[in-house]
């Protein structure tokens, strides 16, 4: 029993402790006043700050009115404000696994035991329910068949992933939780990282019935979600036994989905999803030009990857320390494991070359009014040298050149009829999509309008086919996705036994804040800011929050021709200013106070990217198209068959009936609703320091991150003791007094407690009955929380 007196003792004083909750945890100065002495005496420990900088150790000398002079850890004796003191946790305390086990929960102590245990390799500690996981950005010794052997038969009991997943697990084999099914869910996002443009969510079921239980990561972006939900599939993984069977498949197939699902962000280089200079499409692009044998190079037209637009526009075509070919053959292991044939493979890369060969289709402005032809004479001298027998010299020649270069050569031969057919980019892509090339161009420059019974070709504009065209690759890259996912879940159900019982687990894009936020932003952290809600809503019972609306005006104004983003912009003051979560700011710009932090958006590109229209021509060329594979497009498109025919009045090319928010926000809804129906585990990761660097733990980073999502609310609560259920007016008796006063509000009888000196010695069961009503109340209002919020301890 480690330190049990020095602890009680402590907690004589608990009423300071709990007395100092809130985000910007002090003592009132009565209370100081009435217990400086004590620390005095004790010489007990205190976090002290100058001038508003960082919290240091140190020891209260003596006091004089408000202000003290505190013997700090390096000698110096500074004099402070009172306000400025906060009582620190005795060394028995020190790196404690629980969060709660802390007599002093204010900001410096907390973050004092993170950084204590962080410093010792130890990343996990729990705050209550929630486990704590800080990214080591290294490898810590705390994984493999020794520690997970050691969990399961509880040998260690120290906060780890493997313990959370362990209790999930044996939650479901005792059957707690009824109508379990076997499935897995992750939720991964769809962006099609091409020019900037818009992000989808997908949650990929392996079945979907209702959900069991979840393992829940919640965390900025690059705090180490994926790693986590990782980390616990591997225990899982081996609680089912270890090696073959569909244990190690369901390990395969976090490789899969990370190839077509992550791709390196400023924040993550391997981020569950592009934005700036520096950033990298979905990994599996750089892969398959880095790693495809030489024969698959050549059945699908591949070049390197430096010379696909979509590909080398961000300037940033490696990762360090990563090797992309390698990976790939990775990737044909766990595709082989997980049992996609051969064939599938195959065709699934013809998709990727595909939507790599569209990037490369320019357009040319015909006329005035800015409308196009595609540029079908790209690459058409690469086309000619290679079809046609010239000099080797030219191959060679050609063979070193990045395509740019053809580009500007082949103005000069642009009038040449011969030529002008015969652009690389444009057959590649009809060919692998599996159209012909002039209706693949045809589908790219045109749409056609109803005029009465007729129907008449015009013309796209540069804007309208570059979007046209993005919008396809998009579409085939989502396609494949769903059909990636469709064809894991498959195959991991196929011949298998249902147990019926299922551990689900969650891993979603992090929360981000950029200098610059657009429309994807907006969209990742309204998912979060989801979650975090149905975190709140099951650990705090708080009510949710009024929604914004914003989905909505951008929806409207998504489906008005003449609207631009400044227009929105202006809309979204008129609705929302009164709104306090948002402020409108100079220009395009509105601001959103988001759980995480206040985040900055631009609204330039918010309609373009929540418009995403897929249009008529587009839809039909697909339908028409030799499918290599026949069930990739066919679920997508049924959503799109219908045309709005109101956007075909307006004349754009519009056949979408969801916008990419509206659609966003129904996955979103069905998550959520899944999440209702499960008993959640929850881990929270934090990120140390913004340089993905091991050993760096800054500690206003980590504090800004505990704040926002709630851990240290959790952590008060989970601790707080029975002060709250008194009467305020009996609130200020002395200890013993007050908890008599718990017990008789409580109806606990006399017979069932005997009262000591210290201590009150209750007979079997009551502690458990007085338990519940804590806990009744505690989840029962927001004005509990507010009571010890408002200091009534
Ligand atoms: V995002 O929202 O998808 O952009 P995540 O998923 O939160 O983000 P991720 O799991 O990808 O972050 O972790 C980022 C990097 O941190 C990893 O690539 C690892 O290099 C590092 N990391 C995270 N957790 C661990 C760990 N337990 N041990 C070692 C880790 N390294
Ligand atoms: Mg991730």
């Amino acid at each position: 029993d480690k330190g049990h007196s020095p602890k009680s003792e402590e907690k004589d004083n608990a009423k300071l402790a709990n007395s100092s909750p809130g985000s910007s945890a002090r003592f009132r100065e009565s209370e100081w006043d009435d217990n400086v002495g004590y620390f005095i005496n004790k010489k007990l420990r205190v976090w002290c700050r100058l001038h508003n900088g960082p919290w240091e150790s140190g020891q209260i000398q003596t006091t004089s009115g408000e202000k003290a002079s505190v013997l700090l850890l390096d000698g110096r004796v500074v004099t402070v404000p009172t306000k400025d003191l906060l009582p620190a946790n005795p060394d028995i305390l020190e790196g404690v696994d629980d969060l709660i086990e802390l007599s002093y929960l204010n900001e410096p102590s907390v973050l004092h035991n993170l950084h204590y245990r962080y410093s010792q390799d130890i990343v996990y500690s729990k705050a209550g329910p929630v486990l704590v996981a800080v990214n080591p950005f290294k490898d810590v010794q705390l994984y493999g068949n020794d520690f997970v052997t050691a969990y399961r038969q509880k040998l260690l009991d120290s906060p780890h992933v493997y313990a959370v997943a362990d209790t999930a697990y044996n939650e479901m084999m005792t059957g707690i939780i009824p109508y379990l099914k076997l499935f897995e869910m992750l939720a991964v996002d769809l962006s099609l990282r091409l020019s900037s443009h818009s992000d989808t969510m997908t949650c990929c079921l392996i079945d979907s019935s209702p959900l069991g239980l979840m393992l829940f990561y919640c965390g900025e972006s690059g705090a180490g979600k994926t790693e986590t939900a990782k980390i616990a599939m591997q225990y899982l993984a081996a609680l089912g036994g270890g090696g073959g069977g569909i244990e190690s498949e369901v390990l395969q197939t976090s490789c899969v989905l990370e190839a077509f699902g992550n791709a390196k962000t400023a924040r993550n280089d391997n981020s569950s999803r592009f934005l700036a200079q520096g950033e990298r499409s979905y990994h599996i692009f750089y892969q398959l030009c880095a790693g495809a044998t030489s024969d698959l190079r050549g059945r699908l037209r591949l070049k390197r990857a430096c010379d696909y637009s979509y590909l080398s526009q961000s300037d940033c075509l490696e990762i360090h320390d990563v090797d992309d070919a390698q990976n790939f053959h990775k990737l044909l292991g766990a595709l082989n494991t997980i049992r996609i044939c051969k064939d599938d493979q195959e065709h699934a890369f013809e998709m990727l070359a595909a939507v790599l060969w569209l990037g490369n289709i320019s357009f040319h402005v015909i006329d005035n009014e800015n409308h196009i032809e595609v540029v079908n004479f790209l690459f058409a001298l690469y086309f000619l040298v290679h079809s046609m027998s010239c000099r080797k010299e030219e191959m060679e020649y050609v063979d070193q050149h990045p395509a740019p270069f053809y580009c500007n050569q082949f103005w000069l031969i642009e009038n040449s009829s011969a030529v002008s057919f015969l652009s690389l980019a444009v057959i590649s892509a009809a060919a692998l999509i599996g159209c012909g090339t002039e209706d693949l161009m045809l589908a790219l420059s045109t749409h056609s309008i109803h005029a009465g019974k007729d129907k008449v070709a015009k013309r796209l504009t540069l804007q309208q086919a570059i979007d046209t065209r993005d919008s396809l690759a998009k579409f085939i890259y989502a396609s494949l996705f769903d059909w990636l996912v469709e064809k894991i879940n498959l195959s991991l159900v196929m011949g298998k036994q249902h147990t019926g019982r299922s551990i689900s687990i969650l891993d979603i894009y992090g929360f981000e804040s950029f200098k610059k936020n657009s429309f994807e932003q907006f969209c990742i952290n309204y998912a979060n800011e989801r979650l975090q809600q149905h975190f709140n809503r099951h650990l705090f019972k708080l009510q949710q929050e009024k929604p914004l609306g914003l989905i909505s005006l951008l929806d409207e104004e998504s489906h008005f021709p003449k609207a631009t983003d400044l227009t929105f912009a202006t809309k979204l003051k008129q609705h929302l200013n009164a709104n306090q979560c948002f402020k409108g700011e100079r220009g395009g710009a509105f601001s959103v106070r988001h759980y995480a932090g206040e985040v900055l958006y631009d609204t330039r590109e918010f309609l373009e990217k929540n418009r995403d229209f897929l249009n008529s021509e587009i839809i039909q060329l697909l339908s028409s198209c030799t499918r290599r594979l026949p069930q990739l497009f066919s679920s997508m498109l049924k959503q799109t068959q219908k045309p709005a025919s109101s956007s075909i009045k307006l004349g754009i090319p519009a056949c979408h009936k969801h916008s990419v928010a509206t659609k966003f926000k129904g996955q979103l809804f069905k998550l959520m609703q899944q999440l209702e129906c499960t008993t959640p585990h929850f881990i929270r990761c934090i990120k140390p320091n913004g340089k993905q660097i091991p050993g760096a733990f800054d500690k206003d980073l980590v504090l800004e991150q505990l704040r926002c999502c709630g851990v240290l609310e959790v952590v008060r609560i989970s601790r707080s003791g029975y002060g709250f259920l008194v009467p305020e007016n009996n609130a200020c008796q002395d200890p013993l007094s007050t908890s008599v006063v718990i017990l008789q509000q409580f109806d606990i009888l006399p017979e069932m407690y005997q009262v000591g000196f210290k201590k009150l010695y209750f007979r079997a069961g009551q502690i458990a009955a007085l338990e519940d009503v804590r806990k009744q109340v505690l989840q029962g209002t927001l004005e509990v929380q507010k009571c010890f919020r408002g200091h009534r301890a």
